[in-house]
């Protein structure tokens, strides 16, 4: 550390650091010949594409390496706070050209490679997209990362490096079709195996109790978790901070040579693969719960090595002896969502067991140090796992849990007394974090003390208030784990499973609870977690999600960028987003509108050949591009979509051809996403938009006034296609139900305008850009409960153009495929589920009449290309930059670290 800090002094630079050099295209054309000679992963004689990808990315590497030491190496010396964020997912996408944008030299690579007879953007596409994640919260994370690494604040991700991850999803005449994704096939560049770094994770087992009271957690199955680094630079700084990776492996002396020596092959391999597979594959369930075993198993990797790396760091840099109360001076976790709730009983755990600390000490820094980041509301995504299943994988876990659950329940009895033990039951009922689990002995002596009555109900007598998640028969069928694992569906007894509520344990463990958009959090604290809210007001704050404005616009978007940039006058917007707010005042500007619309149709051509090449089908560029690109799901309410294209479409047909034309503005719908593989209504939903399509795009009727079009396999690299050339996008979800939403920020960055709820962050995104620059329809989150009921008791009057679009599916013209399931979905019929319970019927008239305000104002382009530019203007505020400087301050307490 001295040394470190005096060669500081010296040399004003890090050691190891190479300063300041800034390569050329002649050193970066010669270090990539250099990759391409001596890390040959391809045949000799030729530099074709592929090859020239690895090349030209293990040149930047080296880079990342040099900025990456030396970040840490500071960070060491420095011994600074350090924020790590724990996600089950990353969606990072492509990194090639991102990393070159970030360390500014784009031009001098596509320089370089143009001397070695490529392309850049060519190379680029050559990368296949680091999938590791499901949909907006994996790509959350992502951008996270390039914030915090942007803004040089000491920050690490963690996450699981699944050898596999989403599916890739084909399109074919019955829907959606899912293949196996392996991006790793041939070799990630951007990794850095860490053989060095390595941690024991532990599975089943049994405790054991010292004479003293110590637990010591014996026996069971044991991996080991080995760190893979990625680094990610930030833009316009040397900072790189690590993404670390965790994959899963046999310990060597878990090996069974006596079981191979005999001969027994298989009995040997078996314990490697068991080791193995648990981080095969990334669980593809978005916002939907698998209580499988194998998920469990992934959650605890990640958290426990993810700890034992983090108190190491700890230790080495406090120096003897550890003051474990400083722990949460230096240390803030935050778990993204509940995935990673493990992370509470298992830092209690090691300071407990193998740090030997009291349980007072343990508890008391655990409380100080992990904080939860809350990112939906809909009941069957927050996370409860079977006990009696995690008592088995993980013994000593429950022990804690257990605790930190009778901790809860003495805090909730010194809150409410014992005077009204109805209203107590009620309390526990909700809050508990163990559901449907006796007292513990502690609470029923207390409350047999102070009432006759005893409040000890057993648990299967009490009535479950809260909504029970188990998986739909369709959700359970997911054959994901194809060994005999119990699942917390699996209870044929009339008893009610006693499960860990995930989410009431962050909340209890956790010294801060956020939502992800105003109105999200709004609804955590009054209806999800009310009853915590009251208990603890302070934990509660709201953090609105944000994006990277590098790779959502910057990047993705170089045409636009240098109109913002010539505008403004500066690129320091990249960095610096309010300065956006600048386009306001040339939002009348001729010249502005010429040159914003002109870009806009480049990346509208760009979109039509990218259209071409993936489906077949030409699209009029000159048309409206009107997108909705997301996870398929109910409540994002694809269906309302697609129901108002088949009503566009029907009126077209009624019309003669002038009227038709007259009547509507050329559109080109494009849809894309993918379906949880076994979430059957979903598929429905795609199989339905291709059969639409099938039909309107062939009716030599409409010809170019309506084409429908299913863009396969939407991924982040199809996003950042997508998004700059999109003129409408479509954010319509049920009010209530969108936590936040972030493409919604991408598209308003882009200058795409909105049709949209009032749900998510849509109500912020209309605040900034205007009213009149984003088109509303649809009931409001408040109104939802009431109108639910309403429909239940048979009270709502469907709209006759709703009726009318059903009447028109079921009459064949879109296949032979049966559409009874669906149509009858939106009618509650018995049988088909939850009568409309997303009222894509309530909200179908008042969103066909907002389509034709849409259609009214594209009409008038002058009008169009201003909102637009006043959407780019307004989106200031959705940087990612923006949302990490709040968690920096409010919830972690960490500073900026400028490396010298
Ligand atoms: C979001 C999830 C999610 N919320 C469970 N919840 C998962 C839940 O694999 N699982 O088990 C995976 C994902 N994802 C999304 O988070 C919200 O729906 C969006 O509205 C929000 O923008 C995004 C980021 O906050």
């Amino acid at each position: 550390k001295q040394k470190l800090k005096d060669s500081v002094k010296q040399e004003g630079g890090i050691a190891g650091d190479l300063g300041t050099f800034i390569p050329d295209s002649a050193s970066i054309a010669s270090s990539i010949k250099y990759h391409a000679e001596f890390t040959p992963s391809f045949s000799t004689e030729q530099f074709e594409l592929p090859k020239a990808y690895f090349a030209t990315a293990e040149s930047v590497r080296d880079t990342l390496i040099i900025n990456w030491n030396a970040t840490y190496d500071y960070y060491e010396m420095m011994n600074v706070k350090q924020a790590y964020y724990l996600s089950m997912e990353y969606l990072q996408g492509r990194a090639l050209l991102n990393a070159i944008g970030n360390l500014e030299l784009s031009g001098a690579y596509a320089e370089a490679l143009r001397k070695l007879g490529h392309d850049l953007e060519d190379v680029a596409r050559q990368e296949p997209d680091a999938a590791l994640g499901n949909g907006g919260l994996g790509r959350l994370a992502s951008c996270f990362l390039d914030s915090l690494a942007t803004l040089n604040y000491p920050a690490w991700g963690y996450g699981l490096r699944y050898k596999y991850g989403l599916f890739k999803q084909h399109i074919t005449k019955d829907g959606q079709e899912e293949v196996a994704e392996s991006w790793l096939e041939m070799g990630s560049p951007w990794e850095i195996v860490r053989n060095d770094v390595s941690y024991p994770v532990k599975f089943y087992g049994e405790v054991t109790s010292g004479a003293d009271g110590s637990k010591q957690w014996v026996g069971g199955e044991n991996v080991v978790a080995l760190a893979y680094d990625v680094p990610i630079p930030g833009y316009k700084t040397k900072t790189t901070i690590n993404l670390r990776l965790w994959s899963t492996k046999l310990a060597p002396e878990e090996f069974d040579l006596r079981a191979f020596n005999a001969g027994d092959h298989a009995k040997a391999y078996a314990a490697m693969k068991n080791a193995e597979k648990i981080c095969y594959i990334l669980y593809p369930g978005d916002e939907s719960l698998e209580g499988k075993t194998l998920r469990l198993k992934q959650q605890y990797t990640l958290c426990s090595a993810s700890l034992q790396d983090i108190i190491a760091h700890f230790e080495r840099r406090s120096g003897e002896p550890v003051k474990w109360e400083n722990f949460p001076e230096k240390v803030a976790v935050q778990m993204n969502d509940t995935h990673p709730t493990l992370c509470i009983p298992e830092l209690i755990r090691i300071l407990m067991d193998v740090k030997g600390l009291s349980w007072k000490k343990a508890w008391d820094i655990t409380r100080r140090t992990v904080a939860y980041t809350n990112h939906t509301v809909l009941p069957e995504a927050l996370e409860k796992w079977s006990l009696e299943l995690m008592q088995e994988l993980l013994p000593r876990h429950v022990e804690i849990i257990r605790r930190i659950d009778e901790e809860l329940v003495h805090t909730i009895i010194a809150e409410y007394g014992t005077e009204d033990l109805d209203m107590l039951k009620q309390k526990l009922k909700q809050m508990r974090i163990l559901d449907n689990v006796e007292l513990p002995d502690s609470v029923a002596e207390l409350l047999f003390k102070s009432e006759e009555n005893s409040a000890v109900v057993p648990a299967d007598e009490i009535e479950s208030s809260v909504e029970e998640n188990k998986p739909t028969a369709e959700e359970d069928e997911s054959g994901l784990d194809t060994e005999n694992e119990k699942g917390v569906t699996v209870d044929e007894a009339p008893k009610l499973p006693k499960v860990v509520r995930m989410a009431n344990l962050c909340v209890a463990g956790g010294y801060a609870v956020n939502g992800v958009a105003e109105i999200h959090s709004e609804i955590v604290k009054s209806e999800v977690f009310n009853e915590f809210y009251k208990l603890w007001p302070e934990k509660f704050q709201n953090k609105t999600n944000g994006v990277t404005p590098r790779r959502w616009i910057r990047f993705c978007n170089p045409d636009l960028s240098k109109i913002i940039t010539k505008w403004i006058g500066t690129e320091d917007w990249v960095v610096d987003t309010e300065k956006l707010v600048t386009l306001r005042k040339f939002a009348d500007n001729e010249e502005l509108q010429s040159e914003w619309k002109e870009a806009k149709r480049r990346n509208k051509i760009k979109v039509a050949s990218f259209l071409k090449e993936k489906t077949g089908y030409f699209v009029d560029p000159d048309a409206m591009f009107d997108v909705q690109v997301k996870r398929i799901h109910e409540y994002k309410r694809q269906l309302l979509n697609i129901m108002g294209i088949v009503y566009r479409y029907k009126k077209m047909k009624e019309m003669s051809l002038e009227e038709r034309k007259i009547k509507f503005v050329p559109r080109v719908c494009i849809f894309g996403g993918k379906a949880f593989a076994t979430y059957v209504q979903a598929k429905r939903i795609v199989k339905f938009i291709t059969d639409v399509g099938a039909t309107v795009n062939h009716d030599p009727e409409i010809g170019d006034l309506l084409k429908v079009i299913f863009v396969p396999d939407y991924n982040v690299s199809v996003a950042e296609v997508l998004i700059p050339g999109s003129e409408l996008s479509q954010h319509i979800s049920t009010a209530g139900m969108e936590a936040s939403g972030t493409s919604n920020m991408k598209f308003a960055m882009n200058g795409c305008i909105q049709i949209g709820t009032l749900d998510g962050a849509n109500v912020e995104i209309r605040q900034e850009v205007g009213e009149d620059n984003f088109f509303l329809f649809g009931a409001q989150a408040h109104e939802i409960a009431g109108l639910r009921k309403e429909r239940s008791e048979g009270k709502f009057v469907p709209d006759p153009r709703f009726e009318e679009v059903k009447a028109f599916v079921r009459s064949g013209v879109f296949g032979p495929y049966n559409y009874e399931e669906l149509m009858g979905s939106l009618e509650g019929n018995e049988g088909y589920g939850r009568a409309d319970y997303f009222l894509v019927g309530k909200d179908f008239p008042s969103y066909i009449e907002c389509q034709e305000k849409v259609d009214e104002a594209y009409r008038d382009q002058k009008r169009w290309t201003k909102m637009s530019i006043l959407n780019t203007a307004g989106s200031f505020k959705f940087s990612s930059d923006r949302t990490i400087h709040e968690y920096a301050r409010d919830i972690w307490g960490i500073e900026p670290v400028v490396l010298p």
